[in-house]
């Protein structure tokens, strides 16, 4: 099993777009262990794009990311990082197909909705960061069986 971070970034939440959002998760059958809202530090905020530090959006990403609350969700599943980053679509919202979360509500790369980590080592490094191992849940769906073969 797979586990990816999820964020909902502020332009969503601002927009009213969290119910929707989370919604293409819960029914692409991906799995929440983790969920909480929170306003986002600087410092975490810095960690989080740490890889990004240096280029020309960073400052403009770090405001971006603290302007507003977020919501973060862990998520597990079977290829949990490819399945949520095709649910999320292209980093370029005019480049993302229609379906995607950012192909139906975004326009432009610096509103661009919603985070999902890009590998299964960042899957896990990014929970680490963000949640604390109590906030993590393990539970058995009984609907898996119709979800996952
Ligand atoms: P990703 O979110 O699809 O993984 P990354 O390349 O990791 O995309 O970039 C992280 C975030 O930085 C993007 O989601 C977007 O919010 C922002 N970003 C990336 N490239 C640009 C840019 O060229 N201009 C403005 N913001 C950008
Ligand atoms: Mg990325």
């Amino acid at each position: 099993m797979e586990r990816t971070l999820i964020i909902i970034k502020p332009d969503a939440v601002e927009r009213g777009l969290i119910g929707p959002i989370i919604t293409r998760f819960e029914q692409r059958g991906l799995k929440i262990i983790g969920m909480k809202m929170l306003q986002v530090s600087e410092e975490l905020a810095r960690k989080h794009y740490a890889v990004h530090e240096g280029k020309p959006f960073f400052e403009p990403l770090i405001e971006y990311i603290t302007a507003s609350p977020v919501v973060v969700m862990a998520l597990e599943g079977p290829q949990a990082v490819q399945a949520a980053r095709k649910t999320i679509g292209a980093t370029k919202p005019v480049e993302a197909e229609a379906g995607s979360i950012r192909g139906d509500f975004g326009m432009m790369v610096g509103r661009n909705l919603v985070h999902g980590s890009d590998s299964p080592e960042n899957g896990e490094a990014e929970i680490a960061l963000w949640f604390d191992p109590s906030e993590l849940l393990s539970y058995e769906r009984v609907i898996d069986r119709w979800i996952l073969e």
